[in-house]
């Protein structure tokens, strides 16, 4: 029997077929798929970015780690209880994007999980800019901007984002909501984001709150 550590050390050494066939095997076993997911996968890939931090791993095994991501995740994603569609918010736009980066894997995650749940998603996809969010907010009519930030560099460019929107005097029409794997609740606050989501759950939740979905 495969445990869900198994899943996130062949994730984190890069092993695509094992973490495939170990994903099918733990859902087989009935194991929560939010579970293999985060625990299993997220955490593989974090382990796999500090081995590249440590210099223990290239370029091309994060590329390979984002093939293996892509690879994986559907099966999960296939197994989600749909239930959180029942009172579903009605109308609730919200546009999602990368700043900056190229990392989209956790963007996409977010996104499935708020279409899941019923909000209306406008997916800008990646290697956006501050002003690429204030346009398209304003194309779509959204009622909330959700930043996925996982590159040094985008984190001074969603303090951009909210200044902004404030200049252009629209920063109260928009709830904005930021998460990846390197930010944190403090530095939202810092750049006056209105919440921070460590996981792609946790975007679902801030949503509900903060548009006022029951
Ligand atoms: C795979 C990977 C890549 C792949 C990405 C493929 C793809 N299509 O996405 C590729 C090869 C493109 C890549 C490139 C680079 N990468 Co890279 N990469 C990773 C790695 C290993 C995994 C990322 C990932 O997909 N994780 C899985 C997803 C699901 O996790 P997540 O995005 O965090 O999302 C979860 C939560 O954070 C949350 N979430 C995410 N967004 C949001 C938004 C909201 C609103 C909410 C509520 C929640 C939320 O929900 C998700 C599910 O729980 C990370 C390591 C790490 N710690 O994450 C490094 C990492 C992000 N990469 C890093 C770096 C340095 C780079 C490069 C600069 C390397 C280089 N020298 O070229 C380039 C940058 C390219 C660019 N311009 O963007 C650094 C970034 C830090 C930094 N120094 O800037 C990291 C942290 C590695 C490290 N420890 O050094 N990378």
């Amino acid at each position: 029997m495969v445990e869900i550590s198994d899943l996130r050390k062949v994730v984190g050494e890069v092993k695509q077929i094992e973490a495939e066939e170990i994903t099918k095997e733990l859902l087989a076993q009935g194991l929560d798929p939010l579970k293999i997911l985060e625990d299993g996968i997220v955490e593989g890939l974090n382990d796999l970015g500090a081995r590249f931090e440590a210099k223990k791993a290239i370029i091309p095994d994060l590329v390979k780690g984002g093939i293996l991501a892509k690879a994986c995740i559907p099966h999960v994603e296939a197994a989600l209880p749909k239930e959180g569609v029942q009172g579903a918010p009605k109308g609730k736009k919200i546009l999602i994007g990368t700043m900056l980066s190229q990392h989209n894997i956790g963007k996409n995650i977010v996104s499935t999980f708020l279409s899941i749940n019923g909000f209306d998603v406008a997916d800008i996809g990646s290697e956006n800019k501050p002003w690429d969010f204030y346009e398209k907010a304003e194309e779509v009519g959204a009622d909330m901007i959700a930043v996925s930030v996982m590159f040094i560099p985008a984190k001074e460019k969603v303090a951009e984002l909210t200044d902004l929107l404030k200049q252009l005097g629209v920063r109260e029409k928009y709830k904005v909501i930021v998460g990846g794997a390197i930010t944190t609740e403090k530095w939202a606050d810092s750049i006056g984001a209105d919440g921070w989501g460590a996981q792609a759950k946790d975007g679902v939740d801030l949503a509900k709150k903060l548009l006022k979905v029951a």
